[in-house]
């Protein structure tokens, strides 16, 4: 069973959302990818969200973009956490995405990260921090993963000449 399912409104989000699969690989976190959009697949979403306790998902990451209604109807067909990520869009620079998103009305909530690519990141982060709660393998990787980040910044500053 994959412990992660990342989604997305369309294939045009992948290259935001291919940043979540590959902190999740660094995190060793196992997930599966799938492209289902609210608004032109509405059948095929209620199914996922239906099944996806069933199917052992720990946690679902949806990204989507504009009128991004993606996360919360994944949201509202599961008690599985749903973590949102504002596409960047065209129009209007990703603030129709996050409002969308951030949103949610009381009683089904959707955790929201930063629009685009630090949002995608994060989204993976945040999943393995939720599944590390149960998981010393993940936490381990997590404080390895914070140590060379830490590491990465100082060293950083040498760059400033
Ligand atoms: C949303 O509409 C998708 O999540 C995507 O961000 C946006 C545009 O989709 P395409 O028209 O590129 O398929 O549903």
């Amino acid at each position: 069973m994959t412990q992660v399912a990342v989604v997305m409104g369309s294939t045009s989000d992948w290259p935001a959302m291919q940043q979540t699969t590959l902190l999740l690989e660094k995190l060793g976190i196992t997930y599966e990818k799938h492209v289902i959009s609210a608004h032109r697949m509405p059948e095929q979403l209620q199914t996922f969200g239906q099944a996806a306790q069933k199917n052992g998902l720990q946690v679902i990451i949806a990204g989507a973009g504009g009128a991004a209604h993606l996360p919360g109807m994944i949201a509202a067909n599961t008690l599985v956490p749903v973590i949102g990520v504002p596409m960047q869009s065209h129009a209007l620079n990703g603030m129709d995405s996050l409002l969308s998103i951030v949103q949610m009305p009381a009683g089904i909530p959707v955790a929201t990260v930063a629009i685009g690519d630090a949002g995608a990141k994060n989204a993976g982060i945040l999943a393995a921090q939720i599944i590390a709660l149960h998981h010393e393998e993940v936490r381990e990787k997590l404080v390895v993963f914070r140590k060379e980040q830490t590491q990465k910044s100082i060293v950083s500053e040498a760059e400033l000449i």
